[in-house]
């Protein structure tokens, strides 16, 4: 019985994927289509007109507007009124007032502002046929200071556009690989203002900015005319069409096209005609996806196979195993199982957990088949040595740092930091009006250029992320003891040598590191700074050596800029660090736990910076504590500090005062009875310093918990949580990894241990979009190629770096490119995340390997 419907099942798939595709076959010869979901749509061509805004925390995030996902990958975005002819990120971005999809006319209006010049346009689209028109009306004309500034822009991805051809007005081109098209420069008075009255640009005196000069302009442009998966034609009958480079003034720019809006005129300025084009009959390849690393002969197999709504599953898929002579032999055959539609893909599943013999295998899938991989007890051994050994020790900041023949950077910030000044600053940070310190604004806070660590692809430390760090490395060290020492690292020197033993293991180097700057802040400002980073914009984007983000003199204004003092110590160039001083006593409370853990870990090693920070870890929870009672608090502390149970865990790890573990008792429950998924780490965390009888109270909670991993079986095809924000979620789903570890090796009766293979499998490489692992890590077949590093100009990444993975866009559209690495919120890694990382590999390293 079983059998037959089974049978009927699967013959009544076949025959609606037939109709579907029959279906799609007749739609790519179709017109475009405003769908359900608010974007216009054929086979192939997805045009999103505003499905995401503007409205990111870090302005023009190149990933809003109008977009064009094209033959599933979104190569076009940015399409909006702009203030330049190629906006850098920090260039001025509109605010979208209004968006009015209109099903009767099939047109989207999306109605947009600059407050800083009250300039407000309309853009209006409209599918006709296989195109798009696109039209910019003004109800007002432009304003005066705006004439010629203002214009519509269209952006297209370099790395999906670069090497291939173009036609304007007929006249043939190739878009370039590099940047090297025409610039001039212009005076300052006439530049748009930028992000807050910021300036990207370092005019070196001159009073002049540089401006890119057209590629091309003309009518009628069509790019890629060698390749049909992205060409797009764009016609306007009443603006002249001009071709950039954005690259020309920033390397993560794209090539735009733009029209400027005419001076004076309202109603219907420019109007354009774009076309992508749709291959006939095409069907996205289907994305097999699997851990590159491997897998171990006992675990849980399943490759999550994402298909095109028009592609016809196959019914079955097969394991190939590749033998000694090269030939490949079929080691499993078996069932392809439906799981159902996520977002705007189908996914399949192929089960192949049978297969326990060690080698090398791949999977064929009708005629796809993977790169291959390796079924072996050893493959999860090297997880987490690209990050410990590599890219830690490339974060270390006041250091030199060398590896082998090469430089990573020299020893950046020799100069010290400068107290702040009031400023609403970039990258999310702010100094008050008072300094809460003894310094004042622009003097030299001493001895603060030590230690710590940058805090991603930027090279600002972060307080709050360098006490997590800190925090981690601790948990590492405690938990696991781990003794590899492949880093050298000397203090005295501050200089760090890659791949050469110390003698010490380089955990607790890092400790030492982390707590030194963080030791020093505490010492010399006296509370935490929130943050020491860059004065001024045009640093906040230095890609290159970190050494020469600043000239490494002190700051002296009364010489004038550029010009050095006779002893050649000062300059007069104002780009002196600043370290953010506001006080915040819940960041000094963390600080002064993270201190008492710190001094710990430290005593024995260093026993000098052990008993510093044991002493300004006491001070520190005494004036946090007497502040915060003192100040009026506002709901959020409150509830911040009503929420601090892992705040007295860790104090109590730290002094093992008896205070702490009552006070974590009193809240655990009624922590875990609101929430069990967002407390169970805490709890998991307690363990150690609790008895049967806590672990027993813990038992009926933790089986909600599997309730709660199970859980995600039904909401996605890959069993983890996965995030829809505007940073791809990849610490979300790192942490339920860690958890769910943690939560194994506790409760292995509760928690099985096939459940701690659903975090690896993802980041290694079982997900959406494509099949790469998004750790640049020893031992997978084919990691990620470029990330959000600070060498991402160079398009590579620094080993051990894991990108935050799979960033959603609206309304449908997972994507982690592979090719451009500047989308931070897809490809950056952060110090934070890594370190916890580097917890949840040695976790998973630890269950695996104990017998
Ligand atoms: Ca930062
Ligand atoms: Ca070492
Ligand atoms: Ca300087």
């Amino acid at each position: 019985m079983e059998r037959a419907g089974a049978y009927y099942l699967k013959k009544m798939k076949k025959a609606i994927f037939f109709f579907l595709l029959l279906a799609a076959t007749a739609a790519t010869a179709q017109n475009l289509q405003l769908n359900e979901l608010e974007y216009f749509e054929r086979q192939g061509v997805n045009i999103l007109v505003f499905s995401n805004s503007f409205n990111g925390g870090f302005n023009d995030e190149k990933n809003s507007g109008i977009e064009i996902i094209h033959h599933g990958v979104r190569t076009v975005q940015g399409g909006a009124v702009r203030l330049n002819n190629t906006p850098e990120q920090w260039d001025l971005v509109p605010k979208m007032t209004s968006r009015t999809v209109n099903r009767e006319d099939g047109t989207i209006e999306v109605a947009m502002r600059y407050d800083d010049y009250d300039f407000d346009s309309r853009v209006v689209v409209k599918a006709k046929g296989r195109a798009v028109e696109i039209a910019v009306w003004l109800d007002k004309p432009v304003p005066e200071k705006l004439a010629g500034e203002a214009g519509f822009n269209l952006e297209f991805l370099p790395s999906q556009y670069w090497l291939k051809t173009f036609t304007m007005d007929g006249r043939i081109g190739r878009l370039p690989r590099y940047a090297t098209s025409q610039t001039t420069t212009r005076p300052n008075s006439e530049k748009p203002r930028q992000f807050k009255g910021f300036k990207t640009y370092d005019d070196r005196g001159t009073g002049r900015f540089i401006d890119p000069l057209p590629i091309e302009t003309g009518h009628r442009l069509s790019l890629a005319t060698d390749d049909p998966s992205r060409l797009v034609s764009i016609s306007s009958d009443d603006a002249e069409l001009k071709l950039y480079d954005g690259r020309m003034l920033a390397q993560n720019g794209w090539f735009v096209v733009r029209s400027i809006l005419p001076k004076g005129k309202t109603g219907k300025v420019v109007t354009w005609t774009v076309e992508p084009n749709a291959i006939p009959g095409w069907v996205r390849e289907p994305n097999i996806g699997f851990s590159q690393v491997g897998y171990i002969p006992e675990q849980p197999k399943v490759a999550v196979i994402e298909l095109d709504k028009a592609d016809a599953p196959q019914g079955q898929a097969r394991l190939m195993r590749v033998n000694a002579d090269g030939t490949a032999t079929t080691a499993y055959s078996g069932d392809v199982k439906s799981w159902g539609p996520y977002y705007k893909y189908n996914y399949v599943k192929f089960d192949f957990s049978s297969v326990t013999q060690p080698g090398v295998y791949y999977i064929q899938y009708g005629p796809t088949r993977t790169n291959d991989f390796i079924i072996d007890d050893h493959v999860y051994d090297k997880i987490t040595d690209a990050t410990t050994d590599v890219w830690v020790p490339i974060h270390m900041n006041h250091m030199y740092v060398t590896e082998g023949y090469r430089t990573w950077h020299g020893e950046p910030f020799k100069e010290g930091y400068l107290q702040a000044p009031e400023s609403d600053h970039f990258d999310l940070h702010r100094q008050g009006a008072s300094t809460d310190t003894k310094y004042k604004p622009l003097e030299l806070i001493p001895g603060l250029n030590i230690g710590g660590f940058f805090d991603a692809g930027d090279f600002d430390i972060e307080t709050g992320s360098n006490i997590n760090v800190v925090h981690n490395f601790i948990r590492t060290w405690e938990l696991f003891h781990p003794q590899r020492d492949k880093t050298f690292v000397s203090q005295e020197q501050r200089y760090v040598d890659l791949h050469r033993p110390d003698g010490v293991p380089d955990v607790l180097q890092f400790i030492e590191h982390g707590t030194l700057n963080l030791v020093a802040q505490a010492e010399q400002i006296g509370h935490m700074a929130s943050t020491l980073s860059n004065s001024i914009l045009d640093n906040y984007h230095h890609l290159g050596d970190a050494a020469s983000i600043t000239d490494g003199l002190h700051y002296d204004p009364s010489l004038k800029p550029y010009e050095v003092s006779a002893d050649g110590k000062r300059s007069g160039t104002p780009d002196d660090m600043w370290a953010f001083t506001t006080r915040n006593p819940s960041l000094d409370f963390q600080a002064a736990t993270m201190f008492a853990a710190a001094s710990r870990a430290l005593t024995g090693y260093n026993d000098a910076l052990a008993a510093r920070a044991l002493t300004q870890s006491k001070r520190l929870m005494e004036e946090a504590t007497e502040l915060m009672s003192r100040r009026n608090q506002t709901a959020n502390q409150r509830n911040n500090q009503a929420n601090n149970m892992a705040t007295n865990l860790q104090l109590y790890g730290a002094t093992r005062e008896r205070q702490y573990l009552d006070n974590f008792q009193k809240q655990i429950w009624t922590a875990l009875d609101r929430n069990v998924s967002n407390n169970m780490q805490t709890a998991l965390d307690a363990i150690p310093y609790m008895d049967e009888a806590y672990k027993k109270r813990l038992r009926p909670y933790m089986e909600k918990y599997e309730d709660y991993i199970r859980n995600f079986d039904t909401q996605n095809p890959y069993g983890v949580p996965i995030g829809l924000g505007n940073w791809a979620g990849g610490n979300a789903v790192l942490s339920f990894g860690t958890t769910v570890c943690f939560a194994h090796l506790y409760f292995p009766d509760i928690v099985p241990k096939d459940e701690v293979y659903r975090v690896a499998n993802w980041l290694y490489g079982c997900h959406p979009y494509h099949n790469y692992s998004f750790v640049a890590v020893v031992g997978a077949a084919r990691p990620k190629q470029v990330f959000y590093g600070n060498n991402r100009a160079d398009f590579s990444f620094i080993p051990g770096n894991v990108a935050p993975g799979l960033l959603f866009r609206k309304p449908d559209h997972f994507e982690n490119y592979d090719d451009w690495p500047f989308l931070w919120g897809q490809n950056e890694g952060t110090i934070a995340g890594n370190t916890q990382y580097i917890i949840f590999g040695s976790a998973l390293k630890d269950i695996i390997y104990k017998k």
